[in-house]
């Protein structure tokens, strides 16, 4: 009988925890104590731990560009510039996946306007260009094929629209009461929902081809807008709310990047900070909020900032998305003077970036037969290489661990192997259920008393920490701050043999 009150006494304990969400709204009256304690409650959605868990995911800008070699077109190409014949998805997919990328966003439409689909609404994309295909199909099925998640890019901004003589954006029309999709003669859906929205004629474009993709090349994992504008026309503003109502019940398991559920990281060069904290303040409750605004200060989230906030404010969980491209810019332009990045430099974005709290997105844009340069296919395949080989042999495995405690939380956590291995780089993970809660900490190795290796701040989904080569039978992870009692759901250690020391 007394352990069975003793269970009951443990569920009601653990039901009685701070309660956690993706946003937690910080109080006037709040101490500091509170606002660290909210911050800790401040966790991810399932689906953006989904994002973070598959954590390296390819971009893919391919559209008239390709064949113009500007990296901005300007929304008066004709279509016949898109030439493409035989275009390989298949290919793209083979090379994504031995890279050990999970997911692939493609431009369904750049800033110029030209869709990659055959919309009803427009007829400025494939169809009206010389290539007869859907490449949005296309990529979806191999992305299916090959067991990848596939999501798209859809600018808010459109050139085309905007330079049109009946183009649709910046036109001063009216916010009226729309049915979303509007119907077009001869293109039934198969997919019967239908949604009001009170929209300006650009906002109805935009819900229509929205309507289109995510519900004929589903299932879709990602929904991305960029924040860019080449242009602007009319005052031209865009109704998100209305854009997030769709794609939330069309597509329940897509994760929006540029609004609540991905930020930028800040930056296109693949540089990464020294603490990515995904608890990010904001000044008014997010899921109300329309316009997100580029996030690109070196410190976000630090201890210091959250207590320098003026109150009341939102805490809310927000992971950042490296987007960097394997080029030098986002499009194929040629293959002998374009820049391609090394394995070296890749990898090393990839150490950063995956191992920094972050997720990473890498550009690889195909060429104008459709398919991936061997340049970059060969940078992939050895980063690819590169990640299973450091990364798959975990050098604690079989060790025995010591928790050691200093006034009720964890402050070490020591490692004694059955013999001396040889490692570079050690991997934390925070169990993201209790939140972001280790602030720096340190790594130690045992040579005749305890040296310390190496040290870093925060840690959240992943932290990879790189050092000069170590051989030990002892190692310790201490911990040097925290905003609460740490929960380390992961510590490996791992040896990168070709590593420069
Ligand atoms: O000229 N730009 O618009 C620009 C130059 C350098 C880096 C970024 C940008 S735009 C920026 O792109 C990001 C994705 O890479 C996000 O979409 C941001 O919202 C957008 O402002």
């Amino acid at each position: 009988m007394r352990s069975i009150s003793l269970f009951l006494f443990c569920l009601l304990l653990a039901a009685c925890g701070p309660k956690t969400a993706r946003t937690v709204r910080v109080d006037v009256n709040d101490s500091a104590e509170d606002i660290l304690s909210k911050a800790v409650s401040t966790v991810p959605t399932p689906l953006q731990l989904h994002a973070l868990d598959g954590g390296f995911a390819a971009f893919v800008h391919f559209g008239p560009n390709t064949f113009t070699g500007v990296e901005w077109g300007s929304g008066t190409e004709d279509p016949s510039v898109f030439e493409l014949q035989t275009p390989d998805t298949d290919q793209w997919c083979r090379i994504f996946r031995d890279a050990g990328m999970k997911r692939v966003i493609l431009t369904a439409k750049h800033h110029d306007g030209f869709v990659l689909w055959p919309s009803r609404y427009t007829r400025h994309g494939v169809v009206s260009s010389p290539y007869p295909g859907d490449i949005v199909k296309e990529l979806a099925a191999s992305c299916h094929k090959y067991g990848l998640e596939f999501g798209f890019y859809l600018s808010p901004a459109d050139l085309y629209q905007m330079e049109a003589p009946d183009g649709l954006y910046g036109n001063g029309s009216t916010a009226t009461l729309r049915t979303i999709p509007r119907p077009v003669e001869g293109r039934p859906f198969a997919n019967s929902a239908q949604f009001q929205f009170e929209v300006d004629d650009y906002n109805e474009y935009f819900l229509n081809q929205l309507f289109e993709l995510l519900t004929e090349y589903g299932p879709i994992s990602e929904v991305w807008f960029d924040g860019a504008h080449p242009k602007r026309k009319g005052g031209q503003l865009y109704n998100y709310l209305a854009w997030k109502e769709l794609i939330h019940a069309l597509a329940p398991d897509a994760v929006v990047f540029g609004k609540e559920d991905l930020r930028w990281c800040g930056n296109e060069a693949g540089e990464t900070r020294e603490s990515e904290w995904n608890v990010i303040p904001y000044s008014e409750d997010p899921a109300g909020m329309n316009m997100f605004d580029d996030l690109t200060d070196a410190d976000l989230g630090s201890r210091k900032r959250l207590l320098a906030q003026e109150k009341p404010f939102w805490l809310h969980y927000q992971p950042a998305e490296t987007d960097v491209s394997i080029r030098d810019g986002w499009f194929w332009r040629n293959d002998d003077e374009q820049a391609v990045r090394s394995a070296d430099n890749v990898f090393d974005i990839w150490e950063r970036s995956i191992g920094g709290n972050s997720i990473l997105l890498l550009n690889v844009p195909p060429n104008r037969e459709g398919r991936i340069s061997p340049r970059d296919s060969s940078v992939l395949a050895e980063v690819g290489r590169r990640i299973r080989d450091t990364y798959s042999v975990d050098l604690l495995t079989g060790a025995r661990s010591v928790i050691r405690r200093q006034d009720r939380r964890i402050s070490a956590i020591e490692y004694t192997l059955p013999l001396p291995v040889r490692f570079n780089r050690l991997l934390l993970e925070e169990d993201l259920s209790k939140g972001e809660r280790v602030e720096s900490f340190a790594l130690d190795a045992w040579a005749d008393g305890w040296q310390e290796v190496a040290c870093g701040t925060n840690v959240g989904h992943r932290r990879i920490l790189r050092f000069p080569e170590q051989s030990a039978l002892r190692l310790r992870v201490r911990i040097l701050s925290s905003r609460a009692d740490p929960h380390l759901s992961r510590i490996s250690a791992f040896l990168d043999s070709r590593a420069a020391d």
